[in-house]
């Protein structure tokens, strides 16, 4: 499966994922193809939107404290729900789909989720800190919601004018 990731200003970004009821081998296919394309681009989290699948699928790899990105902290979530949030903490977040812009964003500092696994196995996962955040991003993502929804008039309106001008740039030196 060739996936591309899927920049804003695309409106498909504003999508609603919908819920999977099938744990088959497309589902596996997709899995599968969204791992490598997060990792080449040096992610930590992708829902299925960003590669323009409007299921309600992510995947995550939080980073060790070396920087490292083992296969087996991989997290795989299908159909998730958050059940329980709390706090709250201010992180800088990035998106694959907003290349080159960076903001803190206020998110709740513990949740505990409600998932599938890819066989559609029934998990629960209580987060916290970055892993908190990633899952509330990519969940915002399931959502039609990028980071930079959550930004206040005037800080969105300045994003805007910027990103505007980088892919002017990015248009004119290709
Ligand atoms: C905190 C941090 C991240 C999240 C959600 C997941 N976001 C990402 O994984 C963002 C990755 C990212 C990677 C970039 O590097 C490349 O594309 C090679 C990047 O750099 C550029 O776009 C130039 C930007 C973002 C939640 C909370
Ligand atoms: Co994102």
């Amino acid at each position: 499966m060739n996936l591309t990731i899927v920049e804003y200003p695309d409106r498909k970004l504003k999508e609603k994922s919908k819920k999977i009821d099938k744990f088959d081998k497309e589902l596996h296919e997709l899995l599968d193809a969204m791992y490598p394309i997060m990792m080449q681009t040096n992610g930590i989290g992708l829902a299925a939107i960003q590669v323009s699948h409007a299921k309600q699928v992510l995947i995550l790899n939080i980073p060790e404290e070396d920087g490292t990105q083992p296969i087996e902290n991989l997290i795989e979530m299908i159909n998730p729900i958050i059940t329980s949030k709390e706090g709250e903490i201010i992180y800088q977040e990035g998106c694959l789909s907003v290349p080159s812009f960076y903001e803190d964003i206020s998110r709740y500092e513990n949740i505990t989720v409600n998932f599938q696994d890819r066989n559609a196995n029934t998990k629960t996962l209580d987060a916290d800190g970055l892993l908190s955040v990633a899952i509330q991003h990519e969940i915002d993502h399931l959502n039609g919601i990028l980071f930079i929804d959550k930004l206040a008039y005037s800080r969105r309106k300045k994003f805007e004018k910027e990103y505007k001008r980088m892919l002017k740039e990015k248009k004119t030196s290709n």
